[in-house]
């Protein structure tokens, strides 16, 4: 499929989604935010692909919201057309694990976007912010909630209410990134991660990443409960089988999605 705000490729059972609007540092707009769900919605429903990387530019992963989209809308307008609220739904029902590979900016929007992965990894150069306090607003599409669940209270507060930008050091140190690498070898790393997550059975990685947003949403006794059904309801695999008598025989698992 031509895209006209991103590019797709598909390699070795991973599909990178790479965002494409260099002239506006990847600022997300209704066009690249569409076209970001479709490509996911591909890659979820191709078989061969068992692991989604989203990366941008080694300036900028994303500026942020397109404020020129956004700037001469009224209240009605912002209302009546719920930007992005249909996207970020599409966004989030992605089944197959997802990357942000992160490299420069990902403020506003940006970083709200890196959120919605599943984990982010940083290149040393990345920097992340909710600047929106500086234009009038605030964060819109979850960065209120998820950077506080990231980062804790005190530096969510921080970042939103003075749009300071955070370093890829501060962003590790704090659990927004799972790791931090040399921005050169960002993909390289990204990749390996992704390949080794495509090596697991499939339906233990949806599980785990079905059991960990979880989470988000429940108590921790309703999560245990949700998790321990989950965990139960792996031993009707042949997966499961294979896993543990790869383990016993030590050689490496062969797994089929079955
Ligand atoms: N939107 C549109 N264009 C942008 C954006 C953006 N968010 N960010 C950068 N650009 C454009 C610039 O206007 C510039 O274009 P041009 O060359 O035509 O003038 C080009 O990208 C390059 O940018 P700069 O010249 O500014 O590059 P610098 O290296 O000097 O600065 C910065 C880089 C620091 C990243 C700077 O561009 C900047 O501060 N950008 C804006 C960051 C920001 O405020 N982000 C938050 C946006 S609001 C948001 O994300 C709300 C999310 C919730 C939406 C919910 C909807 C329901």
């Amino acid at each position: 499929m031509a895209y006209e705000t991103i590019n797709v490729d598909v390699t070795e059972n991973v599909a990178t989604i790479t965002l494409d609007r260099p002239d506006a540092l990847n600022a997300l707009n209704q066009k690249l935010l569409g076209e970001v769900c479709t490509a996911l919605e591909d890659a979820d429903s191709n078989d061969k692909v068992r692991c989604i990387i989203i990366t941008g530019s080694s300036k900028a992963f994303a500026a942020g919201a397109d404020i020129t989209e956004m700037a001469n809308q009224s209240f009605v307008d912002m209302f009546m057309r719920d930007f992005f609220t249909a996207e970020t739904k599409r966004f989030n029902n992605t089944r197959k694990p997802i990357i942000a590979a992160v490299a420069g900016y990902a403020l506003g929007g940006g970083c709200e976007l890196a959120m919605m992965c599943d984990f982010i990894i940083a290149g040393d150069n990345a920097k992340f912010g909710q600047p929106e306090i500086n234009l009038g607003v605030i964060a819109g599409i979850g960065g209120t909630q998820r950077l506080t669940r990231f980062v804790g209270k005190s530096k969510a507060m921080d970042m939103h209410l003075t749009g300071r930008f955070m370093d890829a050091e501060e962003a590790e140190r704090s659990g927004l990134v799972s790791r931090v690498v040399p921005v050169k070898k960002l993909m390289d790393e990204a990749r390996a991660a992704a390949v080794k997550i495509g090596e697991k059975s499939q339906i233990a990685t949806i599980a785990a990443k079905d059991a960990v947003n979880r989470s988000y949403e429940t108590t921790l006794a309703e999560g245990i409960n949700y998790e321990r059904r989950l965990f139960q309801s792996l031993f009707a695999t042949e997966d499961q089988s294979e896993g543990m008598a790869a383990f016993q025989e030590k050689r490496e698992a062969q797994f089929r999605d079955k």
